[in-house]
Order: structure tokens, then sequence, then C-alpha cells
């Protein structure tokens, strides 16, 4: 299993780390740390040298009731780390987290391989940015947007919804011409999920791989993890680290994660005990 992206072939044979990287002012855990180019470079490098496999920057947060971010606000945030990061020539791939098309296509061309789209790219000309270009493409579900998802999110089967709007989403991207193994596939967890959507998840995760495109799980520090600990979102470390274990346990490719030193180290421990 691997994914191409721009000019990367990522070895997905066993679990890698996405390391998040946010350069939104407002993010819901590191907010306001990375605001400036320096310090969001610094903490890319840390990153890399932690073992993360992919870099995931983000210039809008996705929480609940976070508030949309102009386009140009959003461009002046994340293009100058992807030029700077791109300037150092860093070996793993640089993911750009948007759902704005032109955000998109500025960030390929800075240098980005991949976009990760919490919108699976359902806004008008996201899927002509990526399919003209040769980057790999997150698709991950989510109900609802952003300000609403989690007023009242409703399922009969959370399962069998996000498997065939994955399905549907990566049929879409195949028949605009980007390859199976240009595409991730992401149930989306917290976005338009309450706790026991969340869980119910999480427990049938290997039924996704049935997609035949590698799996994205993003957990870390996420509210389920404070419903199921009673922790609040500084001290969900142990439990990130747990979530990421059993999803790569049951088949997830690539963990999207705050903590990277932590994580690669048990994944080590997942490879090799397997
Ligand atoms: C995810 C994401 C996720 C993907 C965020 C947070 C909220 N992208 N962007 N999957 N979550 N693909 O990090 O808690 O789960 S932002």
């Amino acid at each position: 299993m691997h994914l191409r992206c721009g000019a990367f072939k990522l070895d997905l044979s066993t679990p890698q780390v996405m390391g998040i990287l946010n350069v939104t002012p407002d993010s819901f855990s590191d907010g306001g740390q990375y605001t400036h180019n320096e310090s969001a470079v610094a903490h890319a490098l840390q990153l890399i040298e932690d073992g993360a496999a992919v870099l995931d920057i983000g210039g809008e947060s996705t929480r609940p009731n976070a508030t949309p971010v102009p386009l140009q606000q959003e461009l002046q945030r994340v293009i100058p780390v992807i030029e700077a990061l791109v300037a150092r020539n860093i070996a793993v791939p640089i993911s750009i987290d948007t759902y704005k098309p032109a955000v998109m296509r500025a960030a390929i061309e800075a240098g980005a391989s991949i976009v990760n789209d919490v919108r699976a790219l359902q806004e008008a000309g996201a899927m002509d940015v990526v399919a003209a270009s040769n980057a790999g493409v997150c698709l991950m579900h989510m109900q609802g947007t952003p300000q609403t998802m989690q007023d009242d999110p409703q399922y009969d089967d959370v399962l069998l919804e996000v498997k065939d709007f994955l399905r549907a989403r990566r049929d879409v991207c195949l028949a605009a011409g980007i390859s199976a193994d240009r595409i991730l596939l992401d149930p989306g967890f917290g976005f338009g999920k309450t706790r026991a959507h969340n869980i119910a998840l999480a427990r049938s995760l290997s039924e996704l791989l049935d997609l035949d495109c590698p799996l994205l799980v993003g957990l870390s520090r996420k509210s389920v993890l404070g419903q199921v600990t009673g922790n609040d979102v500084a001290a969900r470390l142990y439990a990130s680290v747990a979530a990421a274990v059993v999803s790569a346990m049951q088949g997830a490719h690539l963990l999207r994660v705050h903590d990277v030193k932590a994580t690669v180290e048990a994944l080590k421990v997942v490879t090799a005990l397997k």
C-alpha cells in the first residue's frame, strides 16, 4: 500500500504519522502558538525530526463553531510556510488542509503534494484543481458544516452512511482521472458525529478497507477522547496515542496527530508486534 503524491511515493505498508501544523490563531488545542512563519517552520522541522511522514498545514480551524477565514488571510498564513519548508528541501510531503480551491491551487504551486479536504472536494472547482495536478488527496466525511455539525448529528447506520459517502467521492475522483493510489479516505471523527457515532466508527474502521484506498484517521486530542477520559484537551496525550494504536491495529495507514514523537514510537511497537 502506498500513496502517490506529487514527487513522492509514500510507503504505507506500515502505519505512518501525519503531523499537524496549525497556522491558525484559533485552533482549539494549540491555537496561537504557531502563527508566525518562523515558529511554524521550526515546529514543522521538529515534527519531521520526531518521525512525521507527512506534514499537514492548515490555515483555517475546522473545529465546531470556528469562524470562517477569508481567502486572502488563509493564503497569507499557509503559503509562506509551505514556501519556507520547500526551500529547505524537506524529505516529507506537505499536505494542505483546506476546502478552498484557490488555496489548494496556490499550495500545490508552492510545493504541497497532498490536498487534505474536510469537504472531500465538493466545493465548486476543487476537484478540477486536484485532477489537473499530480497531488494526492484526502477525502473526509463530514455531516453538515463546521458551524452546525455538532448540533444534532443523526444517522440510521453511521458506518454504512460514511462508507457510501466515501465510496461515492472516491468514484467521482476516479472518473475525474485521479487514480486510486492518489486517494486517502477518512471517516472524519468529530465532524457531525456524537460520542456513540465516533465509537461505532472506530470499532468498525477495518470495514472501510474494502474501499481499496489507504485510510487516514484523525482522533488526536478530539472531544470523544475527552468524553471517554474526562480530560480536557491539554491532557489527552495518552488517550490520543491509544486511539492511534487501536486505529493502526484495525488497518489505518496514516494517523493525523499533534503528538508525533509519542505516536511514532507507539506505532513502531504496533508494527513489530502485530
Ligand atoms: C481532521 C482533519 C481529520 C482530516 C481536522 C482537529 C480538527 N483532516 N482536519 N481528518 N481534523 N483529514 O484536528 O481536531 O480528522 S481539524
